[in-house]
């Protein structure tokens, strides 16, 4: 994956630091010489590479390591905040005399995105939306846009046997342009061939968009570069949406084309509903994209850094009784990794979390297990996700033949599942427990459903 591999041409470059006592010149260059060339086989545009290279190697000649901080842990902290950085604060965008073009690949989650932004706005700020469907080459597409918003107040604007995206468009905007917002949903492209360019770029022209949101899907990885520079030479994007975060990627390939657009995320998707979007807050997706906990070590924030705040909040939601695949997975893959868990796990009662703290052989044999299951996921649907004890052998059937496991090793995930449920159910019983993760979080009361 793309992605792994820039994470792991990251350590790497770290790695150089190791067992260093002092940062001398010779040193701080050879690591952000290896630094640079990690971002550059990543795809990362050259300008933004040097930039985050020679601000990096500033800081550390600048900067002194706090005490007692190990000098590769320092140089990761810095790169951390410097993708951070990259990636920008969230853009807020005023949901007033806009008009949104959404384009991207196909099957990215376009018009799903349409239907969730368009909600979004009228639901958070009582403005009226629009959103006009021009696409004309996915069967359907009228009618998938129409459902997701039915009943939501926000108007749909379609032509059931519409051959002709640009008058499309030139109608909705006739009909429905007075809107505070209209977004309108463009046709998927599999690689832009010349007439899906010429369709996209009249339709552009007619709609002169205030905005123009790239949507690309979490898993697409480094290609995602190419793709973005595409789009953009084309329509000139201003906004990037990645869709799928809920599922196990990570989303590297969103840094790529932002780093070549230079257009901020301004949502992530994280599922089907329409309900599930969120806006996007660039320190958690990089702590999610370089894997905080892997960096164990190398990473050692302030205690008002996210990674913590971001187990603290695993942990209360694992708390809430909602316990969906997804929630176990997330919950192995920290303790797999036990970067801030430890911590926590040190104020626990020795086993409370059916673990204790784990030998290193241990760790590497769930590494393994979290590779499998998150194959064997990946062939499940969402609905499966969240509830598995749909997976009744039929299903079960399929996911094995989906991801190339036996059934037993499917079975073996759901009775993996079941365990951990059980677990999560008696520590909620446990009042010990409850007392000291209330103490641990500064709550009154955690909320157990
Ligand atoms: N889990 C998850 N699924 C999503 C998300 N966004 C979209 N999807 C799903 O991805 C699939 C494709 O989404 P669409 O919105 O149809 O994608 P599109 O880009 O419009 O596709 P085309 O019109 O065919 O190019 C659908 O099954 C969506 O439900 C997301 O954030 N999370
Ligand atoms: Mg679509």
């Amino acid at each position: 994956m793309a992605l792994e591999g820039l994470k792991r041409r990251i350590l790497n470059s770290v790695g150089l630091l190791r067992g260093k006592k002092t940062l001398d010149e010779e040193a701080v260059k050879e690591f952000t010489r290896s630094l640079r060339r990690s971002l550059l086989e990543a795809d990362f545009n050259v300008r933004q590479t040097k930039d985050l290279t020679e601000r990096i190697q500033r800081r550390l000649m600048e900067d002194e390591p706090r005490p007692g901080l190990k000098l590769e842990t320092h140089a990761m902290n810095m790169v951390y905040s410097e993708l951070v950085r990259i990636l920008g604060p969230a853009r807020e965008i005023r949901p007033h005399n806009q008009t949104v073009l959404m384009v991207g690949l196909y099957g990215q989650g376009k018009t799903t995105t349409t239907a969730k932004v368009a909600e979004w706005w009228r639901r958070r700020h009582g403005v009226k939306v629009a959103v006009i469907e021009a696409d004309v080459h996915r069967p359907g597409a009228f009618a998938q846009l129409s459902q997701l918003l039915d009943g939501s107040g926000v108007e749909v604007y379609g032509e059931i046997d519409g051959k002709d995206a640009a008058s499309i468009v030139r109608n909705g905007l006739r009909k429905v342009g007075t809107a505070d917002v209209v977004i309108i949903d463009t046709a998927g492209r599999d690689s832009l061939d010349e007439d899906l360019k010429d369709e996209l770029l009249d339709i552009a022209e007619i709609a002169q968009a205030t905005e123009r949101f790239l949507v690309i899907d979490a898993q697409v990885g480094q290609s995602a570069g190419p793709i973005a520079e595409t789009f953009h030479d084309l329509v000139g994007v201003t906004g990037t949406i990645v869709t799928k975060l809920d599922g196990t990627a990570r989303g590297g390939g969103a840094l790529s084309a932002v780093s070549i657009t230079n257009a901020p995320i301004v949502f992530v998707g994280e599922g089907e509903r329409v309900s599930d979007l969120e806006r996007f807050e660039s320190d958690r997706f990089i702590s999610r994209l370089l894997g905080m906990g892997d960096i164990k070590g190398l990473i050692d924030l302030a205690p008002e850094d996210l990674d913590e705040q971001e187990a603290m909040r695993l942990t209360q939601r694992l708390m809430s009784g909602r316990f969906t695949l997804n929630d176990m997975y997330q919950q192995m893959e920290m303790m797999s990794k036990i970067g801030t868990l430890d911590r926590i796990l040190s104020h626990l009662p020795d086993g409370m979390f059916g673990m204790g703290s784990m030998s290193s052989s241990q760790k590497r044999a769930m590494q393994g297990n979290l590779e499998r299951y998150r194959i064997m996921m990946d062939s499940m649907t969402q609905e499966e996700k969240d509830d598995p004890n749909l997976l009744k052998s039929e299903r079960i059937r399929r996911i094995a033949k989906g991801s190339g496991s036996s059934e037993k090793e499917v079975k073996g995930l759901l009775a993996q599942w079941n365990k951990s449920k059980k677990m999560m159910r008696g520590m909620k019983g446990n009042r010990q427990f409850r007392r000291q993760m209330q103490s641990m979080m500064d709550v009154d009361d955690i909320e157990l459903v």
